[in-house]
């Protein structure tokens, strides 16, 4: 093997033909996005989009520049910088064909940890008109009990004390809106790109909680000038590993440190509500809307969900990905059960979607057998996904008289993984949960109070209060407890 190029701006036409590679001016680009939270799927995501846009006319004042504020950006900045903030795409088809990218649209990348007025300066920068972010379910900083921003948090505490030097992206951002409102520049808009019910909104009030802990003046100049466009965003994009990379170097010779994989379908539905100017994505595949909630319900109750059926299941059942898990007959027929039977009657009908192709089109994004999203990717943190991807399916069907069943043999498999930390044949697994203490503690209690697990309320609020629900589930988990063999009971559940 040739010794491998590295992948930097310098070396980009040296790269073999079939790598595709940004033909437009990255040097004339001005950053008119400013991305908080740079991991794999803005890479796969916003970015692939914006490069897109950028390669298909003169349209440079849509450059982005990346913001990490959590010490682990550091070796991700240190990565992107050496190459330039060039990265590759890895899109893998199911039939085997692989397209790889080199995405040119992030040309910059500062760490708060570093230099936090750098941030706010570039936030308040006259030509950043949007500043968008993927901070994961846990960066928003919610209070459980109330819904509202938590202001006791220590990192909230600590920038309303140091406005300057702020933590929490809240800070950033309420930071630079006061700089920009000082300085007569427009509001930029804030755009949630994470996987949540009613992003825009969410953002929106979190912002505002936290701003007007600060400044009530500047609180209502925020609240009347920045808009929080609602999104629904879809790309399955697992996570990076080393066998990624030495796909690159084996395959063309190419040295890149941090590439992305991902599948090929792509989906982005966005509110049309900007404060200051927004990128034609619609020219290059985004949809603009003015709902988005039937595409986020649809999205969330059925992708994200199944995800999550098959995440807790195949993870105790021993598998290890998602397409191994789906390829089991046994495990594709109740997913399938899950979306026919549970899902799809409470959900709303969609404009312009076929919701059975929709479910078709799941079930071959997620047998593709080149990406190889880890069960281990998907449960992460499924304290905070399953009361938005599952619970509200089951209280909906609760309300309605609608079957339960394979919903709560999931929740009966979250309790034995909870508790076991193991798959069925006792091999460990690796739960990584905000709640893993707090689940694990009341999973602990299902041998002397078989419902133990369903009143953790800041997980099912009152859902063991359902008679129904909870004399399904004591049955369900009391099975699963003297037989861990959980395809046992999908067995029994698919009927
Ligand atoms: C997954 C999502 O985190 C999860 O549980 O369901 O990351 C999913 O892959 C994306 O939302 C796909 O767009």
């Amino acid at each position: 093997m040739n010794t491998p190029i590295k992948l930097n701006q310098y070396n980009i036409s040296q790269l073999p033909r079939e790598i595709k590679r940004p033909t437009y001016d990255r040097s004339r680009l001005i950053t008119g996005i400013v991305h908080v939270g740079v991991g794999g799927f803005h890479r796969s995501h916003e970015a692939f989009y914006t490069d897109l846009l950028l390669q298909s006319g003169d349209v440079s004042q849509w450059g982005i520049c990346g913001i990490g504020l959590r010490e682990s950006d550091r070796q991700m900045a240190a990565i992107l910088k050496e190459q330039d903030y060039l990265y590759s795409l890895i899109v893998k088809h199911p039939d085997g064909n692989v397209e790889t990218k080199v995405i040119g649209s992030i040309v910059d990348f500062l760490l708060g940890r570093d230099d936090p007025a750098a941030v706010i300066e570039r936030m308040a920068a006259p030509e950043t008109r949007i500043v968008s972010l993927t901070i994961t379910e846990g960066g928003y900083n919610v209070d459980p009990a109330s819904g509202d921003f938590d202001a006791a948090n220590s990192d909230a505490v600590h920038d309303l004390q140091n406005p300057q030097q702020p933590r929490l992206v809240f800070g950033y951002l309420t930071a630079a809106l006061r700089l920009r409102r000082e300085r007569g520049l427009p509001a930029f808009t804030v755009q949630s790109c994470d996987n949540i019910q009613h992003n825009g909104d969410l953002t929106r009030k979190m912002l505002l909680g936290f701003a007007r802990l600060q400044d009530a003046d500047l609180a209502n100049w925020i609240e009347n000038e920045v808009c929080f466009p609602n999104a629904m965003v879809d790309r399955i994009t697992p996570v990076t590993t080393s066998e990624d990379g030495e796909y690159l170097k084996s395959q063309f010779a190419v040295d890149d440190g941090w590439p992305v994989t991902c599948e090929p379908f792509c989906q982005w539905i966005i509110e049309d509500n900007f404060s200051n100017g927004r990128p034609e994505w619609e020219k290059v595949g985004a949809q603009f809307v003015t709902d988005v909630t039937p595409y986020e319900k649809m999205k969330l109750r059925l992708l994200n969900a199944g995800h999550s059926v098959l995440g807790l299941l195949g993870s105790v059942f021993g598998y290890q990905t998602i397409d191994q898990t789906i390829s089991d007959d046994l495990f594709a027929a109740f997913l399938r059960g899950f979306f026919d039977d549970e899902a799809t009657p409470v959900l709303d009908a969609v404009e312009g979607i076929d919701l059975d192709q929709y479910k078709t089109t799941l079930i071959e994004r997620f047998s593709n057998p080149n990406i190889k999203d880890s069960l281990a990717r998907i449960c992460l943190e499924s304290s905070s996904k399953l009361p938005v991807f599952l619970l509200p399916t089951i209280r909906k069907n609760l309300e309605q008289g609608g079957p339960i069943d394979h919903a709560a043999l999931v929740i009966a498999a979250w309790c034995y993984y909870s508790e076991h930390h193991t798959d069925r044949h006792g091999n460990a697994l690796d739960i990584v949960d905000e709640q893993k203490a707090a689940l694990n503690a009341a999973a602990k209690k299902t041998s002397n109070d078989p419902l133990a697990f369903i009143k953790l309320q800041s997980v099912f609020g009152d859902l063991a209060e359902d008679t129904r629900f909870a004399e399904t589930y004591e049955g369900l988990v009391k099975q699963l407890y003297s037989d861990p063999d959980v395809s046992i009971l999908m067995r029994q559940v698919s009927g």
